[in-house]
């Protein structure tokens, strides 16, 4: 009935490859993001969603620590960062982060995320130390830390080939790279936002030669800024060609931009639309990366639920303290509890599944129905 429906819409060539599972095409992508037809995408999406992960849909209980907000790379979308001085300027200590850890030690949490600016007074050694803090306190928790910008940093500190550093960054304790700071690779858009940061390419390297020394990692995509429909087609396309070449992709987040306090103040930020049609044609064009992410703290609980139904497996986690988009004006709590996202899971209708950082069950004691 509404596969009939699709076939009269101006998408009908492309439902007939979704259908098939045909890969799409640069230009198959670029008339997606041309299409305001939000329900054929989602239609569409649904149906790649179903075919690699049925009605599962994951989450995680994790505990971000931003380990400080000082950075030297003045990204222009960025409303975290501070300068040293600055009365909001932090860099935690090694305790310190062991704190924050302890504060939440009875809560059963799996993932710690740990991502942070480039504060250029901390040693190489900083880096491997936080990683110990934490599987001090926490021997099993999964540490997913550093997006690649970090580690370029510590590549440049160390001065050692960046195997070395992976190989550094696992025996201190490394379960996982996040998949940020890749932003939207195209050239013009690294020169105007973020030109003192590492652009795509080199992101592209980095992660290559992360899954090259087995780590698994996220991607994702900054979008609802500056950037165009033909760059974020790219930028699809590119992290598709390295999963092709590694299969070391996880999930894949896009990360909706939230203007507030930063340099682009001015822009509207992303709206429920372009978000659902973000998730759906990230859904179609990766056909080879096993997760899509609605990150709820980004896009909102309700967003994310019904993203459900726009290519969305995966709605994160029930994340204690974020700051980087509190601080770009995020409406949304902090933390939510898991009962909360199985309740927003379930209540659309799809299965509630709580997974450690790398998809495995977790297998807890007590039931997951309400
Ligand atoms: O690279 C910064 C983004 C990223 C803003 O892998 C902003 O599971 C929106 O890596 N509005 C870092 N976005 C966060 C990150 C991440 C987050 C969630 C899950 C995972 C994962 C990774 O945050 C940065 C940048 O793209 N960002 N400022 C802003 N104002």
């Amino acid at each position: 009935m509404i596969a009939d429906l699709v076939r009269q819409t101006s998408l009908a060539d492309i439902y007939d490859k979704v259908k098939v599972g045909t890969r799409l095409s640069y230009e198959e992508g670029l008339r997606l993001y041309e299409s305001s037809d939000l329900h054929t995408l989602g239609f569409m999406a649904n149906i790649v969603r179903e075919r690699i992960n049925g009605d599962k849909t994951y989450f995680v209980r994790n505990q971000h620590i931003n380990y400080t907000n000082i950075c030297n790379k003045f990204c222009k979308f960025c409303a975290f960062y501070a300068l040293p001085g600055q009365e909001r300027a932090y860099s935690m200590t090694p305790e310190e982060i062991q704190k924050k850890v302890l504060e939440q030690i009875e809560q059963p949490i799996t993932e710690i995320h740990m991502v942070a600016g480039i504060n250029p007074r901390l040693p190489y050694s900083y880096y491997l130390d936080i990683l110990r803090a934490v599987k001090a306190v926490r021997p099993d928790v999964h540490i997913k830390a550093y997006t690649m910008v970090e580690i370029e940093q510590m590549h440049k500190l160390a001065k050692k080939p960046l195997a070395e550093v992976y190989a550094d960054l696992k025996a201190a304790g490394l379960d996982s790279l996040p998949g940020g700071g890749a932003e939207v690779f195209a050239e013009r858009v690294h020169q105007e936002l973020y030109p003192l940061k590492i652009g795509g390419d080199r992101w592209v390297e980095l992660m290559e030669a992360a899954h090259q020394a087995g780590l698994k990692s996220n991607c994702t995509m900054l979008y609802g800024h500056i950037e165009r429909a033909e760059e974020k087609v790219d930028h699809l396309i590119r992290l598709r060609e390295l999963q092709d070449r590694t299969g070391g992709f996880l999930a894949f987040i896009p990360l909706a931009f939230h203007p507030d306090n930063s340099d682009m103040a001015d822009l509207p930020g992303t709206t429920g639309f372009s978000d659902l049609k973000q998730i759906a044609i990230a859904r179609l064009m990766l056909d080879n990366i096993p997760h899509i992410k609605a990150y709820w703290i980004m896009i909102t609980p309700q967003i994310s639920q019904v993203a459900l139904w726009y290519g969305a497996d995966d709605i994160d986690g029930t994340v204690i303290e974020e700051k980087i988009y509190h601080d770009a004006g995020a409406q949304t709590p902090q933390s939510l509890t898991r009962n909360a996202l199985a309740h927003l899971i379930r209540e659309a209708g799809r299965e509630p599944l709580e997974r450690d950082n790398v998809y495995n069950l977790i297998n807890r004691d007590y039931p997951m129905s309400e």
